[in-house]
């Protein structure tokens, strides 16, 4: 956990299985972000890489096990009023071994790039969905407000992340 100047950064991953045409993604069964479909991930354990945390959580969450991982943005979220920043690693990956499994935090589902589900999904993610299914990485920071309406966004493509 990095501390600065009043605001404390929490690392998150968030994995997404991209094999095109199709996305893997989950229902959220509990905890933060419960009833939304999101890719796989969480916090970073002591002593563990990022990558490894990324590909520790999609065991966990959804009985696969990734091998490759793409590091394709990072998205800081800000919450009104909070001093806590979330700073979320995006991977992808397009080959994993087993086959998905309900767990008990998330329910799988393919999804045709097409009907994505972004109703059901974070807000933020109808921005920076087509950019990681585009292949372009990217940087950003969202400040979310009550009932998790954007209040400010910032997103950029960048080369390397
Ligand atoms: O450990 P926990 O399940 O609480 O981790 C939260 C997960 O949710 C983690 O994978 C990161 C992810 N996440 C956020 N904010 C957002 C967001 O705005 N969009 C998406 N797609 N995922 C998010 O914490």
């Amino acid at each position: 956990m990095l501390c600065g100047l009043g605001n404390m950064k929490k690392l998150l991953t968030l994995c997404i299985i991209h094999q095109h045409p199709k996305i893997l993604l989950g229902m959220k069964k509990r905890g933060f972000g419960a009833g939304r479909w999101n890719g796989f991930g969480g916090k970073i354990a002591a002593a563990e890489t990022i990558e490894d945390a990324a590909k520790r959580e999609v065991r966990e969450e959804v009985g696969i096990k990734v091998e490759d991982l793409d590091k394709m943005g990072i998205i800081d979220f800000e919450f009104k009023g909070k001093p806590e920043v979330l700073q979320v690693h995006i991977f992808r990956s397009n080959n994993f071994s087993g086959e998905p499994a309900e767990s008990e935090e998330m329910k799988p589902q393919w999804f045709h790039v097409d009907e994505i589900p972004f109703k059901e999904m974070w807000p933020d993610d109808i921005h920076w969905l087509p950019l990681f299914l585009g292949g372009k990485k990217f940087k950003g920071r969202f400040l979310f407000g009550e009932s998790d309406v954007i209040l400010e966004q910032e997103l950029t493509e960048v080369r390397e992340i």
